[in-house]
């Protein structure tokens, strides 16, 4: 059987608040859709971040049921974990994907689908603050998948092998005995071998951050390919929007970025402009009076050439400062406090209040609630609560 695994489409998504740049996320997506069933696919892996939002727009979700009415016709099925951009944070909540009965989506209840085979156990994102449920229920899983001869796990999760600091689980807590492993959350393709079987990041389908323009560079956005005889793998890249990242100094040829940016499509455009302040106001209207009719969407910096300043952001590092500053904490506290500034500071008051409440409920045994109510009933009281949280995606 043959499978293809993408992740991260995040339809609805409205970059710069344009309808072309929501657009460019549809159109990826069902680029991929037509791929996969060009290549007569069996089934297909989402692993998690379908939606941008758990509210997403009307328009979101009619794409989605348009690219599932395509595979069922087909014949492919379509199979997915919540990823965090699916789920909201509250008791009793569903995810947009309830409303489609053709999507399979694998959850702590009902974590397993069987095609063939294969066995493909899923589980959808967990927070750091619920890591040690997400490492039961995977146990579980790993028990579960032995009795089958070809086995998938799939989820979204961060692993702090490639995703630095804001990662969730270790890759020591990666179970072993998968043959393949459909993961999502990293925007970056990432390919690697983990006890005979591979681990697999396909990445965004489109350029959701700026920050991923390295790695588009490098490899492109698009799919994989799997052959569950093997589970050999084949990337499938997409056309999308070009997106481009230039550095320009005081003095520069404005024909040569021209011709940089012309193209069938409208490029997103980053300019970084070297130079003092003065100078720095008449390149800036310079570039917006020539180039913007040309690009889609132009970003216009200008980069600090002091050296004071750069010595400065060099010799900060947000965590090393949190670690500094709370002396004393303990390191769920300090790691809540990292936390909760790259929440804030990326304007995401929802996700705060959500990573707020559940670092309160879950972590603080002396949290004013629970004192009132008398400590023999903390223990469970911790746990009703804990179990709560993660009901939202159940
Ligand atoms: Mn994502």
């Amino acid at each position: 059987m043959r499978f293809a695994h993408l992740s991260d489409t995040h339809l609805g998504y409205r970059q710069y608040n344009l309808d072309k740049r929501e657009d460019d996320f549809y159109k990826a997506f069902h680029k991929c859709i037509d791929k996969i069933i060009d290549e007569k696919c069996d089934f297909v892996i989402h692993s998690g971040d379908l939606f941008d939002e758990p509210r997403p727009h009307i328009r979101a979700l009619v794409e989605v049921r348009k690219a599932i009415d395509k595979l069922h016709d087909s014949g492919i099925e379509f199979i997915t974990v919540a990823g965090n951009h699916d789920i909201l944070m509250r008791k009793g909540s569903l995810i947009p994907h309830a409303l489609y009965k053709r999507i399979k989506v694998l959850t702590p209840k009902n974590p397993v689908k069987v095609i063939g085979d294969v066995f493909i156990g899923g589980l959808p994102y967990h927070s750091k603050i619920h890591i040690n449920a997400l490492k039961d229920s995977l146990k579980l899983l790993s028990k579960k998948s032995q009795e089958y001869g070809k086995r998938i796990l799939v989820m979204h999760q961060g692993i702090d092998k490639y995703f630095g600091l804001e990662y969730e689980l270790k890759f020591g807590d990666v179970p072993k005995g998968f043959d393949y492993y459909a993961f999502g959350h990293i925007h970056k393709r990432i390919e690697d071998e983990f006890e005979g079987g591979k681990i697999v990041y396909p990445g965004s389908t489109e350029i959701w951050r700026v920050d991923e323009l390295v790695d588009f560079e490098k490899n492109r956005k698009g799919f994989v390919l799997v052959d569950t005889d093997d589970f050999s793998i084949k990337r499938v890249d997409i056309d999308i929007r070009p997106f481009i990242k230039l550095e320009v100094e005081s003095t520069f040829d404005l024909n040569e970025i021209k011709h940089r940016i012309a193209g069938k499509k409208k490029p997103i455009l980053y300019v970084t402009v070297k130079t003092d302040d003065q100078r720095y106001q008449t390149i800036y209207r310079e570039l917006n009076r020539e180039l913007s009719n040309k690009v889609l969407y132009i970003d216009i910096k200008k980069k600090n050439i002091s050296k004071e300043e750069t010595r400065f952001t060099e010799a900060v590092d947000l965590r090393d400062l949190i670690n500094e500053m709370m002396e004393g904490y303990k390191g769920e506290e300090k790691d809540f406090a990292y936390s909760l500034f790259k929440t804030l500071s990326s304007g995401d008051i929802e996700a705060a209040f959500t990573l707020t409440e559940d670092f309160y409920r879950v972590w603080d045994s002396n949290a004013q609630d629970i004192k009132n109510r008398g400590k023999a009933e903390a223990p469970s009281k911790i746990k009703e609560v804990f179990q709560s949280s993660l009901e939202a995606y159940r």
